[in-house]
């Protein structure tokens, strides 16, 4: 039996097309501005975001650290969702690395910050204060069903860092999902924001990569943080060539993507037992939970998806299991995972089903 999965976007293998664009890029050491395919996709890359220029990074997290490293100095302040990606999984980079103290606000249930919140976080000019600095947004928000946010929302976020002379950063990793969702353009999602990094190696499926963009003279200073973060690469045109097929031909597929993702969670939400908010899954994340007294934990259900019908996905803390639909995930895997999960709880039940 093969295993289909769900775990994330992330374990995505190139597709063969990638494969044959790699093996043919012209390459030359990056450090020096020579690799010629490494600088297509920085110029493809920032125009798709509308910015002037782009730095391809090794990952969404290398692009996220080096965005608040260049915009930030020691003992600023970073105000961003508790739940962001930034804030909960990249290790406390812009702490421990950048110096940058991290003030955290609730989001709501689609991943944005109350903007009374926002507006009350920002720290008067005092001595016994970090200095705010900066506003961290993700899109899509990921520890939120991967939601879609729209342009106002930064819009409002950045009416209220111009007042205060605050930076946005956005954390765009799966920015093409939003685009998609909400049928626009990217571009018109990083509008409002001062630099963006997004990823060619989620559900783009390129091997490696991500791309900070914004203006030039951020990307400048982006570069420096960079090479501070051991991430000035050579050829790595070879790379960069997976990414220019992802651009330009990965995009709009993910609309397939989604529409998985949203039969899963249609699925789900059918079997008792099941905690699910479908209407909530616009993308190609699938967060669900267990109704108390279903018979079976979290840990069980993930162990058995993955030893017994080799489905595995992911726990998402506190309560909560994650699936990601993705190019190497069809409708029929996504059929049998609805199918594997009502079998496992009618199964934990005494074969009944639950209520
Ligand atoms: N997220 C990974 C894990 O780290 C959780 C995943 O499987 O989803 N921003 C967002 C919103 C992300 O989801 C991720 C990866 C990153 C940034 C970091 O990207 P990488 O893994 O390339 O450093």
């Amino acid at each position: 039996m093969n295993t289909t999965d769900f775990r994330s976007d992330t374990i995505t293998w190139p597709t063969p097309e990638m494969r044959e664009a790699m093996a043919r890029a012209p390459v030359g050491d990056d450090v020096y501005g020579e690799d010629p395919t490494v600088n297509e996709l920085e110029a493809l890359a920032a125009e798709r975001v509308g910015k002037q220029a782009g730095l391809f990074v090794a990952s969404g997290t290398m692009g996220n650290l080096a965005a608040i490293l260049a915009h930030a100095q020691r003992g600023d302040e970073a105000i961003m969702g508790l739940e962001a990606h930034t804030f909960q999984w990249e290790a406390g980079g812009m702490a421990s690395l950048g110096g940058v103290t991290p003030h955290p606000l609730p989001t709501d249930e689609e991943g944005r910050m109350d903007l009374q919140q926002v507006r009350q976080a920002i720290r008067l000019d005092d001595p016994h204060h970090p200095r705010s600095k900066l506003i961290l947004v993700e899109n899509s928000f990921g520890g939120r069903h991967g939601f879609p946010l729209p342009a106002s929302y930064f819009a409002q976020i950045r009416e209220i860092a111009d007042g205060h002379d605050l930076r946005v950063h956005l954390d765009g990793a799966r920015i093409f999902n939003s685009a998609v969702a909400l049928n626009v353009d990217a571009a018109e999602l990083t509008r409002d924001v001062a630099s963006v990094t997004f990823c060619l190696s989620k559900g783009l499926c390129a091997p490696v990569g991500s791309v900070l963009c914004g203006s030039r003279e951020f990307v400048h200073a982006a570069r420096r943080a960079r090479k501070i973060l051991g991430g000035g690469m050579r050829q790595a045109g070879i790379l960069a060539a997976a990414g220019l097929v992802a651009l330009e031909s990965m995009v709009d597929r993910l609309a397939e993507d989604h529409a998985n993702a949203r039969t899963l969670a249609d699925g789900l939400a059918g079997i008792p037992g099941i905690r699910i908010k479908p209407e909530l899954v616009r993308t190609n994340i699938v967060l669900f939970g267990l109704k108390p007294d279903v018979g079976i934990g979290l840990e069980e259900l993930t162990q058995r998806l993955e030893t017994e019908y080799r489905l595995p996905l992911t726990g998402y803390p506190p309560d909560l299991l994650r699936a990601v639909t993705h190019y190497w995930v069809g409708k029929s895997d996504v059929e049998a995972l609805i199918e594997a999960v009502r079998g496992i709880l009618v199964d934990s039940n005494g074969g009944r089903a639950h209520v």
